[in-house]
């Protein structure tokens, strides 16, 4: 297969800084290499240029959100890349940075297929709406803009409207929800794997439940956004958000295998990893584990 890895040097979404050396710090530890061991045709199309904006620009135009112009611009043309790649045949591995870049990788996946699922590996919900956000932080936001819900710009990113059909879209490994996030899972129904679901049913349960649902739904394409604070900081503390009791690594996999088998994975995001945060290389480790472990099943 053919796979072009995107770099997304984006720390705006977080509002912290550390994570846009993600992509770089994993290419110096031979990420290509790793990828071509696999058997696949490996393309580094380098690094997204991410504007400089200050501080004193964090909010613009009275917006509650952080840094919002740079974020869109940012996904504009992630999006672009995402599908162009995917026209060209080849799998985006998308790398950040913060999970805002979710808005382009997504939207790029949806201008290419009509349909399609988005399966989101995270400790958290990420369907915070500037009205329901604590923070102002988009790394919170990405899924409900993919939606349609919440800030017009962002629900506009690429192409006007919403994205994706809820009805489309899986949460997985969710341990920390914000009281608007909870309202809208129940508002929209949204299909949600909580650690206590996983604890309770198994992660093998939950993969066959999801792949269930997506033959059901007729879904023929996915698109799968990893956030390393799915996996428990014990193993992952190189990231900005930990939560504890989080999925343990070989359950990861176990995940990553029932999911893969499908061949319905179409791209991939791995973001949220933070090197300055992270204790001796040991998410770093995990993330290249992790996307050999991936590759070697694609
Ligand atoms: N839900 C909180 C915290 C958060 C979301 N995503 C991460 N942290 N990584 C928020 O700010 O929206
Ligand atoms: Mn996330
Ligand atoms: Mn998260």
């Amino acid at each position: 297969m053919k796979i072009n890895v995107i770099g997304v040097p984006l720390n705006l979404g977080c509002d912290r800084e550390g994570v846009e050396r993600a992509p770089n710090h994993l290419r110096e530890r031979g990420l290509m290499k790793l990828i071509r061991k696999n058997g696949h045709r490996a393309f580094d199309l380098g690094n997204l240029y991410v504007p400089p904006v200050s501080e004193a620009d964090k909010f613009v135009r009275g917006q509650s959100l952080k840094y919002l112009d740079a974020i869109v611009e940012v996904n504009n043309n992630l999006a672009e890349l995402v599908y162009d790649t995917l026209g060209g045949g080849a799998f985006p591995l998308v790398i950040g940075g913060d999970h805002s870049l979710g808005l382009g990788s997504a939207s790029g996946v949806g201008k290419s297929f009509d349909d399609f699922g988005i399966i989101w590996l995270d400790a958290h919900g990420d369907i915070n709406t500037s009205e329901t956000s604590p923070s102002g932080n988009i790394h919170g936001m990405p899924l409900s803009a993919l939606m349609g819900m919440g800030s017009e710009e962002l629900v506009n990113i690429y192409a006007p409207g919403n994205k994706v059909n809820p009805q489309n879209v899986f949460l997985v490994g969710t341990r920390s929800l914000d009281e608007g996030e909870q309202a809208l899972i129940e508002r929209e129904q949204l299909s949600v794997y909580t650690m206590d679901t996983i604890r309770l049913k198994g992660i093998g349960f939950v993969a066959e439940d999801i792949k269930r649902k997506l033959k059901e739904r007729k879904i023929r394409n996915v698109h799968f956004s990893i956030d390393v604070d799915s996996i428990d900081p014990r193993f992952a503390p190189g990231t900005g958000t930990r939560v504890c009791e989080g999925l343990m690594p070989d359950e990861f996999k176990d995940f990553v295998e029932h999911i893969l088998s499908t061949n319905l994975i179409k791209s991939m995001d791995l973001v949220e990893l933070n090197p300055e945060l992270d204790v001796n290389d040991q998410t770093t480790n995990l993330c290249l584990d992790i996307i050999d472990y991936i590759t070697a099943r694609l």
